[in-house]
């Protein structure tokens, strides 16, 4: 049953020399950037006057490391902003993150999101297209939806830019749409949120200040979740937490080029950001490229072009008296998941991207010792700390069997709040 992933890069080398070549066709728009690589920062060009992010995304296959060290084929998003177009293809190829690079954005952002199909190489018998589906967004028109029967897919080789005006602040997600339950599954899964104008502006009624991450006095809160008003949504820290789960029997076959066990999905290592603990608490950058375990049969080599492919840390640290904002979302395909953090109370400010506030203009937020959420879900969560002692308090899910990288325990759904 095992291959040679030597055998099966030499292919992929083969069809992406065929593929690639002379046509490489990548066309990032971004309004006043004049060399592709989705930024304003050589000579000649200037941002428009409106207020404009451009990202440029690769979508591809790569591999990521479970805790106990075995390899897992995925496919993924990476952020090649910044990389010239002539190379991004090149440099997207094999280098799928996991989770998917974050994207934040601002109330009333104009957003252009070039994305590139590098393919997949390690299956170059597939010919899958790719999108991006921004999960909650209103779009006026179902082209720029990503749902592949409704709008379009991205070919391997080709680049779209999508255009988003953002107006409603609140904690998304955004994934590829095409064969979902597959192309999600492997890994193509990330972080969005968009911070609100009240950032910018203080509460409107004069209540709340300009918040800090938008140059606001040293007392003010680093941000708001949403534009309340009343700055029951102010926030010091804030930490994205994605929860997921990889099959493990669904990927291993992925990469056998074996049937998909669809109907027998179950994640048997649950993850939050693309690690399971003890990988969630080390550093942004604390992982190394994933390697070969033996499974693929070059046991020691190094996978996904030498990349790290999890370079999302879920250590959250806080001093005493901080409020942190949790931007939980689930993006399992085939789990609800019950996260818990014993010692914090957790306050429910804001779910699928919504303010929790009623018509009658009253706050609906919960106090909770637990939140419960399926596929699809987010939450906003404060915690405060001003009556916690300091130490180190667990975020973790609340099944035990999820608490676990496949047969290693005390793995999976875990991650740590460091209160100072
Ligand atoms: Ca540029
Ligand atoms: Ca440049
Ligand atoms: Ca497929
Ligand atoms: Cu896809």
């Amino acid at each position: 049953m095992k291959h040679s992933f030597k055998q099966h890069t030499l292919t992929a080398a083969v069809a992406l020399a065929l593929c690639t070549g002379a046509h490489a066709a990548v066309f990032v728009q971004c309004p006043g950037d004049t060399d592709g690589d989705a930024l304003w920062n050589s000579p000649g060009e200037t941002p428009p006057a409106t207020p404009t992010k451009c990202m440029h995304l690769t979508a591809g296959d790569g591999f990521a490391v479970m805790p106990d060290g075995h390899p897992m084929y995925t496919f993924g998003f990476s952020d090649r902003t910044g990389t010239p177009a002539n190379q991004a293809i090149s440099k997207g190829i094999l280098g799928a993150h996991w989770p998917g690079p974050k994207i934040e954005l601002e109330e009333d952002q104009e957003f252009y999101l070039s994305l590139t199909n590098v393919g997949t190489v390690m299956r170059p018998d597939l010919f899958d297209g790719h999108s991006v589906h921004f999960h909650g967004f209103p779009n006026a028109a179902s082209v720029f939806d990503g749902v592949p029967e409704l709008s379009f897919a991205i070919n391997q080789g080709s680049t779209v830019t999508y255009y988003y005006n953002l107006k409603d602040p609140g904690t998304y997600i955004y994934h590829c749409h095409v064969e979902a339950t597959e192309h999600m599954e492997m890994g193509m899964l990330a972080n969005l949120y968009v911070h609100p104008k009240q950032d910018r502006t203080g509460c409107e009624n004069g209540s709340c200040p300009v918040a800090k991450r938008q140059g606001g006095a040293a007392g003010a809160p680093l941000g708001y979740a949403y534009n309340d008003n009343d700055g029951t949504t102010a926030y010091d820290v804030e930490a994205p937490l994605q929860v997921s789960g990889f099959d493990s029997d669904f990927h291993d076959a992925h990469i056998q080029v074996q049937p998909l066990p669809f109907a027998a999905l179950e994640g048997d290592y649950p993850q939050i950001n693309g690690r399971g603990y003890p990988d969630t608490v080390k550093a942004d950058l604390a992982m190394s490229p994933p390697k070969d375990d033996g499974f693929l049969g070059s046991p020691g080599a190094v996978l996904n072009n030498g990349e790290i492919a999890q370079n999302m840390s879920s250590l959250i640290t806080v001093n005493k008296g901080q409020r942190l904002l949790l931007r939980l979302s689930n993006v399992s395909i085939d789990r609800f998941f019950t996260l818990t953090a014993p010692g914090l109370t957790m306050k429910i400010v804001g779910a699928g991207a919504r303010l929790m506030r009623g018509t009658d203009g009253k706050n609906l937020y919960q106090e909770t010792a637990s939140v419960n959420f399926g596929g699809g879900e987010t939450h906003d969560v404060i915690v405060e700390t001003a009556n916690v002692a300091p130490g180190t308090y667990f975020l973790h899910a609340a099944e035990l069997h999820q608490m676990s990288n496949k047969t290693q325990m005390d793995g999976g759904l875990i991650t740590e709040i460091v209160v100072n």
